[in-house]
């Protein structure tokens, strides 16, 4: 499943933003590794000087990007009277020239923003790259410097520049406003968007009766446009690019060596926290990987169950609502009871700022996750993905189907129903050593939990998946089960056949 990506791509890309920056901004980018890389000066964007009083000055400041501590993601000042401060404030009076220099402390997408002045480094993405912007702060107030990369504010990447004086219309800012696109048009969908969905019948056949052993699992964190719906794509994050991740199978006692890879087109750290593991951070402590790095951990599974894993990079609420969960199975001793078809499926939650059905390439809104609002809502990731011939579900009268469900969320819980069947068994929260609940219509699944569900077909037709939760299934909240074979009509029959068939 793993999917490589072009590292031409990677350099394409990078080579975009530095060229799309340097054309609308006053910034020198250079890398402090190497002093004698070149710096990208463009004559045009030499900060204006203009109406500075005598007693006006340049001020600088240097913030460098650090993750892993608390905040879990905060700028840290260097040099000077914030050297080793984090989030330091920043302080200067209103008509001097500010200068600030941002160096980017790991491989990860960071940035420094100050809206009010129109002040941005635009994008780092590389180790150690750094992006210095000049600005003249022409009203006194308190202004938010922050990281704009989603969910980075949100987790702690922001600090305070205090501007002291006086409002001064002499005082003009230095810096030609930058050149932002504020047109509310959408995006058009990304042409080569891919399908992210994962079909429900692909999943590792099961473990059976076998002694407990040592078990390697390799996943893959992949960034990649994905189609949400026709016409319309998204920035997903993924387990080897698909939704939910590769279904993880193992028996109790075995011992797992989980390795996490971050693909090299990344623009974020991922990680995993699998809820089947006793440890810290279900792994996730070990697991912060950068873009093109690897980590790995070892675990043995104590106990049997239907348990969820999911990245754990802050903001842990944006990774999982762009996809990245998935099941990690524990058999029991001997293995699960025998079954004709076993399928998987997850559900979650997609926040977008464009309203539900918009065309276009949406984007991720990190207010309306906060407060729980989605715009869609997905089995396998993606609007209705489930109801499509090729997703939908498969099986014959008279067969046992099992369904290993789960909820990424992040933030609702499921009413996960079947519409024309009952669960025969219900594997209440995932637990394998609890007795099943038998004839159940509605189950319950808390994000972050699981259920099995088995139910023998005994009638053919069209079954609809949804979560009760109904409003939902108008957000893209659907699947469906054929079920083939012969009419049984002692259990269902229609009206019209009671007439033909002279019952
Ligand atoms: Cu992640």
């Amino acid at each position: 499943m793993n999917k490589q990506l072009n590292p031409n791509l990677v350099a394409i890309v990078l080579v975009g933003f530095t060229v799309l920056f340097l054309a609308v901004l006053p910034i020198r980018i250079e890398f402090a590794t190497n002093d004698v890389q070149a710096q990208a000066t463009l004559a045009n964007t030499e900060p204006v000087q203009v109406a500075q009083a005598e007693n006006t000055k340049v001020v600088e400041y240097t913030l460098r990007t650090i993750t892993g501590q608390m905040p879990p993601m905060a700028f840290i000042g260097v040099g000077g009277s914030i050297d080793g401060q984090i989030n330091p404030p920043l302080i200067a009076d209103a008509g001097d020239t500010v200068r600030i220099t941002l160096i980017n402390g790991d491989p990860v997408l960071h940035n420094l923003m100050i809206d009010e002045f129109n002040a941005t480094t635009g994008d780092l993405l590389l180790q150690e790259q750094s992006a210095t912007i000049e600005f003249a702060p022409d009203k006194p107030g308190d202004f938010v410097y922050y990281c704009s990369t989603p969910g980075h504010r949100e987790v702690g990447m922001w600090g305070t520049l205090t501007i002291h004086g006086e409002a001064s219309s002499e005082t003009v800012s230095a810096v030609a406003p930058a050149e932002i696109d504020v047109a509310p048009t959408v995006p058009p969908a990304v042409a080569d968007a891919t399908s992210i969905v994962r079909n429900p019948a692909d999943l590792p056949a099961p473990i059976g009766d076998r002694d407990p052993t040592n078990v390697r699992v390799d996943l893959n964190a992949i960034e990649v446009n994905g189609i949400l719906s026709d016409g319309t794509t998204y920035r997903y994050f993924t387990f080897d690019g698909a939704i939910p991740g590769p279904m993880i199978r193992t028996r109790v006692g075995d011992t797992v060596e989980m390795h996490i890879h971050n693909d090299t087109s990344s623009q974020l750290q991922h990680s995993i926290d699998l809820h089947a593991v006793t440890g810290p951070g279900g792994g996730a402590v070990y697991t912060q990987t950068n873009p093109g790095e690897e980590t790995a951990f070892t675990f043995k599974t104590l106990a049997p169950g239907v348990f969820v894993y999911h990245c754990a990079t802050p903001s842990v609420a944006h990774h999982i609502a762009s996809g990245m969960f998935g099941l990690i199975i524990v058999e029991p001793e001997g293995g699960l009871p025998p079954v004709d078809r076993e399928f998987y499926i997850m559900q979650s939650e997609i926040y977008t700022t464009e309203p539900y059905g918009t065309q276009g390439n949406l984007t991720f809104n990190h207010e309306a996750m906060l407060n729980e609002q989605p715009q869609y809502f997905v089995f396998n990731g993606a609007a209705n993905a489930l109801t499509a011939d090729e997703n939908a579900l498969h099986a014959n009268v008279g067969e046992t189907v099992r369904i290993f469900f789960g909820v990424g969320g992040p933030n609702f819980t499921s009413s996960f129903h079947v519409i024309g069947e009952i669960f025969d068994r219900v594997y209440n929260y995932g637990s394998l050593t609890t007795p099943p609940m038998t004839d159940v219509q509605t189950t319950l699944v808390p994000p972050g939990g699981a259920t099995m569900v088995e139910f023998t077909l005994e009638v053919p037709g069209r079954y609809i998946l949804v979560d009760h939760a109904l409003a939902r299934l108008e957000r893209g909240l659907a699947g469906y089960l054929y079920a083939e074979g012969e009419d049984n009509p002692d259990i269902f029959r229609s009206t019209g056949e009671v007439d033909t068939a002279g019952h």
